[in-house]
Order: C-alpha cells, then sequence, then structure tokens
C-alpha cells in the first residue's frame, strides 16, 4: 500500500530548504486553518488575522529581496508555499497570491523607490490588506476594453470607473487598479483606503471561495496624486504580468486541493466497508483513486520545471497558461469524483471535497478562464489569434 502524494520522488528535486519551508507553511494549515476553515466556509466570514498569520509564515511577497520586507526565496519555494495553502483553501492561496502577484509585485516590478519603501513592508507583514483591479462589469476576459479612466486634473489626477470581482476589495487598505489615460494607455495606480470617491461594496451570496471577501471597487471622481501612479508601466503588459506570477502560483495551489481531496478519499475507502469489504478493494473505485495520483503526479511535474523554468528567468506566459490550465481541471475533476468516492459523506463539511470543488469553479474562472488559456495555447502553436 503506498500511502504517499510523491509517487515519482520529486521531493528528491528540491533543497532542504524547500522542503522546510513547505513544512513549516504545512503546519500552519495544519494548526491554523483546517480548524476553522470550514466553520468559516460555511458561514461565509474570513478568518479573522488570516493576512497577519500569512505574513508570519513568510507566505507575503515570499520573492521580494529582503530589503522591502520580503523573504527573498525563489520561485519553487513560492510555488510550494501556494500548495500548502491550498491544501487548506483556495481562499486562504487567493489572499497569498493576490498579496504577493498581483499587489507586490507591481509595487516591486513598476514603482518608485518611494512607493516600494512605503508599501512593501506593510504588505509583506499583513498590517496592509492589498487588492487588485482589472476586471470590469462589461470587460472580463477583454481588460484590454477597459473603461475606467484617469484623467489630468491641473497637477493631478481623477479616477472614475468601477472594478468588479475582486478578491479582498471589502477589507482591502490599498488596491493598485489598472485604468486608461487619455491617451489610451493603460496606467497602474495605488488607491488607498481613505481616498474620497472610493468604495468598495461586498459581494454577497457567493456559492463558492466562501472564506474570501470579493467585492467592488467604485471609483466617484477620487483624486489621484502623481506620487500614486506607478511610473514604470504604461500598457497591458503591466497586469498581464503580475497576472503571468499568480497563474503559476495557481498551478501549484490546486495541487494541494487535489492532494487534500485524494488523500480524503483514500483513506476513507480503505476504511469503509460494503458488501464486506473495503470500497478500496473495488476495481471501480481503484480506478478513481489510481487515476488521482496519475494526474497529481502529472501536475507536480508540470510544476517542478515550470519552476525551474521560472527561476531561470526563461518561462513564458504560454508555458504558465497551460499549467494553470491543466492543473486546474484536474483538481477540480478531483474534487467532484473523490466527493462521489465517499458517498453521502462527501456532502457535509467534515470532508474537504465539496467545499474545494465549489472553490475550483471560481478559481477555472479568474485568472483567465479554461477556455481563454486554451487560446492562448491555440495562437501560440498555430500563430493565428482566435480571441478576435
Ligand atoms: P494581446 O493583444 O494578446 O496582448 C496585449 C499586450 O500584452 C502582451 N501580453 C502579455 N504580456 C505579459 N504577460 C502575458 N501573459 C501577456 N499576454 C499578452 C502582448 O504581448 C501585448 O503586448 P504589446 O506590447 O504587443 O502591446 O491582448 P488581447 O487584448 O488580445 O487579450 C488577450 C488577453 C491576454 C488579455 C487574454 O488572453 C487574457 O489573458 N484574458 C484573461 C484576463 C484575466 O486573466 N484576468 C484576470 C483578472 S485578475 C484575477 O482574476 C485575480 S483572481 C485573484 C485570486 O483571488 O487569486
Ligand atoms: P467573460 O469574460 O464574460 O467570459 C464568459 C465566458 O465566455 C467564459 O466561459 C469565457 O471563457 C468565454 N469567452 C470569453 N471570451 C471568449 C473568446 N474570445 N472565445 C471563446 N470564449 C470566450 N478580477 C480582478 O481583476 N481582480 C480580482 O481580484 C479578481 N478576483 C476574482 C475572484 C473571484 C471569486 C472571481 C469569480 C473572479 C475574480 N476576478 C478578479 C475576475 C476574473 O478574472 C474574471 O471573472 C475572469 O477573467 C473572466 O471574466 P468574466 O467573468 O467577465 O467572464
Amino acid at each position: 500500500m503506498k500511502l504517499t502524494t510523491d509517487y515519482y520522488d520529486i521531493d528528491d528535486l528540491l533543497s532542504t530548504e524547500h522542503k522546510l519551508i513547505r513544512q513549516s507553511v504545512r503546519d500552519f494549515v495544519d494548526n491554523e486553518i483546517k480548524p476553522v476553515i470550514d466553520d468559516a466556509a460555511q458561514h461565509h466570514h474570513d478568518i479573522p488575522d488570516l493576512m497577519k498569520k500569512l505574513g508570519s509564515v513568510g507566505a507575503l511577497g515570499p520573492y521580494i529581496p529582503e530589503e522591502y520586507g520580503g523573504a527573498g526565496l525563489d520561485q519553487m519555494s513560492y510555488g510550494l508555499i501556494m500548495q500548502e495553502l491550498e491544501r487548506g483553501d483556495s481562499a486562504v492561496r487567493s489572499a497569498a497570491s493576490v498579496q504577493s502577484s498581483l499587489v507586490m509585485y507591481p509595487i516591486y516590478t513598476y514603482g518608485s523607490e518611494e512607493q516600494k519603501r512605503q508599501f512593501l513592508p506593510k504588505l509583506a507583514s499583513g498590517d496592509f490588506i492589498g487588492s487588485f483591479g482589472l476586471t470590469e462589469p462589461n470587460h472580463g476576459s477583454n481588460p484590454g476594453g477597459m473603461e475606467t479612466k484617469l484623467t489630468k486634473d491641473g497637477e493631478n489626477y481623477r479616477l472614475n470607473g468601477a472594478k468588479m470581482w475582486i478578491t479582498n476589495s471589502p477589507i482591502c487598505d490599498i488596491a493598485v487598479v489598472w485604468a486608461k489615460d487619455e491617451e489610451g494607455k493603460i496606467r497602474g495606480i495605488i488607491v488607498e483606503r481613505d481616498m474620497q470617491g472610493f468604495s468598495t461594496p461586498e459581494t454577497l451570496n457567493k456559492w463558492s471561495l466562501r472564506a474570501s471577501k470579493t467585492g467592488e471597487f467604485v471609483f466617484d471622481n477620487v483624486l489621484i496624486k502623481e506620487e500614486n501612479i506607478l511610473p514604470h508601466v504604461n500598457s497591458l503588459r503591466g497586469p498581464l504580468s503580475c497576472l503571468n506570477s499568480a497563474r503559476y502560483g495557481i498551478s501549484w495551489g490546486v495541487i494541494g486541493a487535489a492532494i487534500d481531496c485524494y488523500e480524503s478519499a483514500l483513506n476513507y475507502s480503505l476504511e469503509r466497508n460494503q458488501f464486506g469489504k473495503p470500497i478500496a478493494s473495488y476495481q471501480l473505485q481503484q480506478k478513481k483513486l489510481a487515476e488521482f495520483i496519475t494526474e497529481i503526479t502529472k501536475a507536480q511535474l508540470l510544476c517542478w520545471r515550470l519552476g525551474t523554468l521560472k527561476n531561470e528567468n526563461k518561462a513564458t506566459p504560454e508555458q504558465i497558461s497551460m499549467a494553470k490550465r491543466n492543473n486546474v481541471k484536474m483538481a477540480l475533476d478531483i474534487a467532484r469524483e473523490s466527493r462521489q468516492i465517499i458517498g453521502a459523506m462527501g456532502i457535509v463539511g467534515e470532508f474537504p471535497m465539496m467545499r474545494h470543488a465549489a472553490n475550483l469553479e471560481s478559481v477555472i474562472t479568474y485568472e483567465g478562464t479554461h477556455d481563454v488559456h486554451l487560446l492562448i495555447t491555440g495562437a501560440d502553436i498555430t500563430g493565428i489569434n482566435a480571441f478576435v
């Protein structure tokens, strides 16, 4: 009996430091997330002090250099951290993804020295909660059509428009927001909670990511000073480069959700007897379990290779799209099928499958839908862009 989720000894490819980092986040998830996650998801509330707790285990901006409050780790470490967090819940990984890849990354990459020093250490510690506004009511898969406008007002600017489906919007202290200037160039703006005309209504009644807050951004003539505009970005490449980092983290993260479902189903099927034998002894159930570990192993190998390419700064957006698309679908399929293996027990919160499956319905949509990522691969291999 092989009760391992490292079927191909991928651990041999990791350093001692990687394994120590993974273990510390695994312990954090076992002690701080697993005991409270079902209640948080059932009652649609977030986990108290989550961001500060994530900051204390080094999960916020792990690859940001230490001089700005990050941990200065490599991309493999970032991936392993995301994997362990999503073993707990996609909402926890989402919080760390947004803060690290969608808020700290653009400030670090496109911000001024003052902006980096002002915001990054507080984001790394979790004292500040960050949010990222790209999607709009009329522009989801095609963010290039955005209508949010940044217009000149004397020496300053005014921001008008709206963003939708924004993770952590209702609780954010700052937001990295993308808007078009009067020349049609896409600019990144750091919007702060207390700016007049900025509001963040919550999106209620979600069936997915119930331990995470989602909401809107509304900008009603918000006064923006030059010092809040990211100086080193002026095109769609800016927000899309942030997505590359977040999508990479998701590719790893969802392996954690799949492992949690697989382990729960395997253990249950070895203990649960029907017709006088464990359900794990029946070929139909073995087929499911064998396919789960096969798909998890393939996803791990994809991520390990992608992590290596990322460390060498060679991973292409198209390679990242392939991993995001493949691994999220893999995890969603395993969550759905593993719920069936445990029968009626699969519908109660004592087991994690239904929660992971519901969460993964968001994960397969955000950061580029399943079909959008397929079209990115299609365009790459044919040279023909099928979006338009
Ligand atoms: P297209 O003409 O293809 O590209 C426009 C410019 O951008 C460049 N580019 C990229 N650069 C860096 N990384 C990438 N991944 C890039 N993809 C494209 C491209 O080279 C071009 O540059 P230039 O200099 O020639 O102008 O753009 P398009 O208008 O045809 O649109 C296609 C695109 C890429 C937008 C679409 O494929 C896509 O990715 N749509 C999905 C949108 C999306 O993922 N939104 C995510 C919102 S954030 C979110 O969901 C957070 S969830 C958080 C959580 O809780 O975890
Ligand atoms: P649409 O773009 O309207 O797509 C609808 C359907 O049409 C999809 O199936 C899509 O694949 C398909 N489609 C679209 N274009 C094409 C095409 N050319 N060819 C074929 N099919 C196509 N956004 C942020 O900016 N920040 C956040 O923090 C954030 N957090 C989120 C959190 C949650 C819980 C969710 C659910 C979403 C979040 N999003 C966030 C938004 C997310 O990125 C968008 O939902 C996503 O990009 C898809 O946009 P849409 O929902 O408008 O769908």
